[in-house]
């Protein structure tokens, strides 16, 4: 029986207890363990959000659906349950609409919630109050999209919502809840009956003993192997067998942006620094939780070193993924977990070791590309360029592996992910797949409350204007974030001039000489301006000791950066001559 079970006596009737939409959907996330909600209230689940508080849910409140959207989805990614994001009808569903499929692509576990306007008058097109179809929009956009219209349906629902966001290959799910469910009142002990405790949501998919005997075979057959770990394998929680697997293999490992971590960027066997060598010259390829996508150069050209061909192993929980971009000569579909299990049960004393000259190749690359950037860590000049900043947070990470690191921008990302070394599993979070500006301030806001962590938001000027005005959330929740905001008074650059002259501005700079610290200070944070390492270093050990949501403006030369950070060849080019 809910707690919150209503008495209503109608005359003449024996007393019976009931219960409603709101009190079911709050016992129905209760039941399966779902304690946070991330959203922004208002009709019509502004009601819901206080009694989803007021019953012991933490309710984090945004400025921006966006935001909370992003915040569920890292929430989902850290915690392998699912991250609930709970919005308003039409144009907050709209908001959050964009995280939930950023979350689909990343294969985050995430339900999206939204109330819904009068299904009749909806559907009618009758223009009701934020009337839209969301449900039919949602659908082509996530993984699953469902909607309840009884509340005796309401623990079916979240239940599915639930399964569907964290079974197979994770990804985001959209529940549409109509205003009229919430009100909805039903006889509360068939309520409680109706609730589903979803058993076992997200079951082991164990590989089949020949397609493991396959990929070991040709693993064992590499002269030059590597192997790749990508974000599902972070996503996993199978950091020691991973790390057995690579250790015990002796093979060169080279981590994706959010696998950093997994193993120590410092490891011996991280390839990280010879990425361009090792992707040219291994002859095997092992990917674990990796995707072929543009990330990868979908597997092929010039980076792989073609006409030279490879052979790719993968190992993906999602059979589709095999072949979509090249032959994988030895598929392996379960979960990463699983998977790596089984490899491991077939390595033993008698496996090779990793042939020597591949091994010291890799190393070589490797430390001539790590002394080569050595020095440019180490510029203490004022204005700030990348690397004499990047440096100095590399240090800051070093002596605190347990922050997290968020990070966003292009030269301010690109250079990050190289410079910053990550120690543990899942201690760096950014823009995914899709390299998406705004996710900064919902990450790090999730990852402050999910994991207790200090968080270290790194962040371009431009990336952190998409959701710079959840600072005052920080403020408001006393999250222990730090945003550190490489200010180059652009996008790419602050340099850029209209080339038609006339007074606007030209489209990548902002105004110059920002100060973006007297934000945080508006909210009652603690502000700083930086303009050398040395006191970058300083004003980010204080907010890291403290604890106190900080927000540094740090001063980079608005000409240090390049187009589109390391990604400029991605941008068409007119084939006119340039005006
Ligand atoms: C949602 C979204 N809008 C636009 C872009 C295009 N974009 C890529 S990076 C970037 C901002 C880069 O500037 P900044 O964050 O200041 O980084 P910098 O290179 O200056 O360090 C933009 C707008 C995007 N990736 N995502
Ligand atoms: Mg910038």
């Amino acid at each position: 029986m809910s707690d919150a079970a209503v008495q209503l006596k109608p005359a003449g009737e024996a007393e019976r207890e009931m219960t409603d939409g709101f009190h079911l959907i709050i016992d129905a996330l209760k039941l399966n363990e779902i304690n946070t909600i991330y959203g922004v209230p208002g009709i019509p689940i502004t009601d819901f959000g206080r009694m989803a508080q007021a019953a012991g849910i933490r309710v984090v409140s945004f400025r921006h659906e966006q935001n909370a959207g992003n915040a569920a989805a890292i929430a989902g990614f850290l915690t392998k349950k699912p991250g609930i994001c709970l919005t308003v009808s039409a144009p907050g569903f709209l908001n959050g609409l964009t995280a939930l499929a950023n979350a689909t692509t990343n294969c985050f576990p995430m339900i999206l919630i939204s109330g819904s306007s009068e299904r009749e008058i909806v559907d009618l097109q009758q223009g009701d109050y934020e009337e839209m179809d969301q449900l039919a929009i949602a659908k082509p956009l996530c993984k699953a999209a469902f909607r309840v219209l009884h509340a005796a349906d309401i623990g079916i629902g979240v239940a599915r919502a639930i399964r569907a966001a964290v079974s197979g290959r994770p990804g985001g799910v959209y529940l549409d809840l109509p205003a009229k469910l919430f009100g909805q009142v039903i006889d509360a002990e068939a309520g409680a009956k109706s609730l589903v405790k979803v058993i076992d949501p997200a079951p082991a998919q164990i590989p089949g003993p020949a397609a493991v005997k396959r990929a070991l075979d040709v693993l064992k057959s590499a002269k030059r192997p590597l192997i790749i770990l990508g974000k599902g394998a972070a996503y996993a929680q199978a950091d020691d067998d991973i790390r057995a697997l690579v250790e015990k293999t002796g093979i060169p490992f080279l981590p994706m942006s959010m696998a950093k971590g997994l193993l120590p960027d410092t490891h011996p066997q991280c390839a990280g620094a010879a990425r361009s060598t090792v992707l040219k010259d291994s002859d095997v390829v092992m990917m674990i939780g990796a995707r072929l996508n543009w990330l990868l150069s979908h597997g092929k050209g010039k980076s792989w070193g073609e006409p030279h061909s490879k052979k790719f192993i993968q190992i993906d929980i999602e059979p589709k993924e095999m072949d979509s971009n090249v032959e994988i000569v030895a598929p392996v579909v379960g979960d990463i977990g699983s998977c790596v299990q089984a490899l491991l049960s077939g390595i033993d004393s008698k496996w090779p070791a990793a042939p020597a000259d591949w091994v010291n190749a890799v190393k070589a690359k490797k430390d001539e590309n790590i002394a080569k950037m050595a020095p440019r860590l180490m510029k203490n000049t004022a204005p700030m360029d990348f690397h004499g900043a990047l440096g100095a947070l590399r240090t800051v990470i070093k002596e605190r592996p347990d922050t997290i690191l968020v990070n966003e921008g292009a030269n301010t990302l690109d250079l990050a992910r190289g410079v910053i070394d990550i120690y543990k599993p899942r201690r760096r979070l950014d823009v995914g797949t899709w390299g998406v500006m705004g996710i900064g301030m919902g990450f790090a806001i999730a990852a402050a409350i999910e994991t207790g962590t200090p968080v270290l938001a790194v962040e371009g000027d431009s990336a952190f204007g998409f959701s710079g005005m959840e600072v005052e959330t920080i403020c408001r929740y006393g999250l222990p974030v730090c945003v550190v905001i490489f200010n180059n008074n652009g996008i790419y650059r602050g340099t850029d001039s209209n080339a038609a002259g006339g007074s606007d501005p030209a489209t990548t700079v902002f105004v110059k000489g920002s100060r973006y610290d007297k934000m945080m200070e508006a909210f009652g944070g603690v502000g700083a301006n930086v303009t050398t390492p040395d006191e970058l270093k300083r004003a980010v050990d204080a907010a890291l000791d403290s604890g106190k949501p900080t927000l540094i403006n740090a001063v980079i030369d608005p000409a240090a950066g390049s187009e589109s950070g390391r990604i400029g060849n991605l941008n068409p080019q007119s084939v006119l001559r340039k005006k």
